[in-house]
């Protein structure tokens, strides 16, 4: 079918009013929506940690509060020529490889009416550009965050960032929630919910000692122990798995004694171990929410986010599964992966 016989179709179908002016144009009595960009940047530095570049904007609506970079886009270029012009201008940031991964079309999602937002990413390597960016045009400034310590983000831009950490990490297809017991997974490696001496104790520990037999228990007494919120690796022994990774999480007391990071770093610091060790599928029991009774839903939204994080610049790792022991554990983590 024509390109012209096609468009006829389409008016024809949806019933719409076509006038022709003396010089060949359309014109529609319909009111349109108005096509924006915005480019989500993620810089991993050479330890792994994923910032985020931020432009604060200059003018209204939200006015000096923090977005991604982006901007409308001009009738004479096409959505992808727009993103790398709205980077380029805001953060003087060029040749950089975009992708395209969503558009968003909340009605809502802009006070100024109607807007649709083609939305872009890239993954950069934090030290070749940390330096190189500088606000221009629309932005006030323009700067890189930590992605654990973001501003408020206008308009659906938290939406946006979440999207883009899904789609680059590959969540559907690498994070899986089940419920099992952890010694029977014949994964690359499985984690133990350690205490600091890593010398066994109760809970999955044990479970993971009695399984792994005697050997186990003499390689773990070489290792001096482990911090809370670190990790050490074994091999499996009379496992399935060829490796444990053992992580103590924290005791959780009260909330305010940076239980929260400390359990965010046992996950990142296990995912870190597994990279290096060229561990490609991983499963983690849920850690700190037995005898250190961390509140289930809070631990499952950390764990769930930091695998999440933690993947966009682990591409080696396949497949990271949370084994939840009972069905309350299960759909807290069913629920934080939906919601995270
Ligand atoms: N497979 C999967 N999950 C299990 C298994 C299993 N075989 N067994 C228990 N769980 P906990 P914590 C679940 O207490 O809170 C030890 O004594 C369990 O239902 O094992 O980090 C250590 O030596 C819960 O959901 O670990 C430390 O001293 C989760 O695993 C301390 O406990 C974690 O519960 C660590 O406490």
């Amino acid at each position: 079918m024509s390109v012209q016989t096609l468009s006829i179709n389409f008016i024809n179908e949806k019933n719409f009013t076509k006038q022709m002016s003396d010089n060949q144009e359309y014109t529609y009595k319909y009111p349109r929506a108005s096509l924006t960009v915005d480019c989500v940047i993620f810089g991993i530095s050479s330890n792994n940690a994923i910032n985020v570049l931020l432009v604060q904007r200059k003018n209204p609506p939200f006015q000096d509060c923090w977005a991604f970079c982006g901007g409308f886009v001009d009738m004479n270029e096409t959505t992808e020529q727009s993103a790398i012009r709205e980077l380029k201008e805001e953060t003087s940031l060029c040749n950089i490889n975009l992708t395209q991964f969503h558009c968003f079309s909340s009605l809502d999602r802009d006070p100024r009416g109607r807007t649709i937002t083609i939305a872009y990413y890239a993954v950069v390597d934090f030290e070749k550009v940390k330096d190189k960016v500088r606000a221009d045009d629309d932005a006030k400034q323009c700067q890189w965050f930590n992605i654990n310590s973001l501003p408020a983000l206008a308009f659906d831009h938290e939406q946006i960032l979440k999207k883009a950490i899904d789609v680059i990490s590959m969540t559907r297809d690498r994070i899986t929630i089940e419920k099992g017991d952890i010694t029977k997974y014949d994964y690359d490696a499985i984690v133990n919910a350690a205490n600091c001496s890593l010398l066994g104790g109760g809970g999955v520990d044990g479970a993971i000692h009695r399984a792994a037999g005697k050997g186990l228990y003499q390689e773990c007494l070489t290792l001096n122990g482990c911090q809370t919120g670190q990790a050490k690796i074994t091999k499996g022994y009379n496992l399935p798995s060829k490796y444990v990774i053992h992580t103590p999480g924290p005791i959780y007391r009260n909330g305010n004694n940076n239980e929260d990071e400390l359990l965010a770093s046992c996950y990142r610091n296990c995912l870190l171990l597994a990279e290096q060790n060229n561990i490609k599928t991983i499963c983690f029991p849920s850690i700190s929410t037995g005898v250190y009774h961390f509140p289930l839903q809070k631990a499952s939204l950390i764990a769930i986010k930091t695998i999440k994080q933690c993947l966009i610049s682990m591409p080696t790792i396949e497949k990271v599964t949370m084994v939840c022991f009972d069905d309350n554990t299960l759909n807290y983590y069913k629920q934080a992966l939906n919601e995270q």
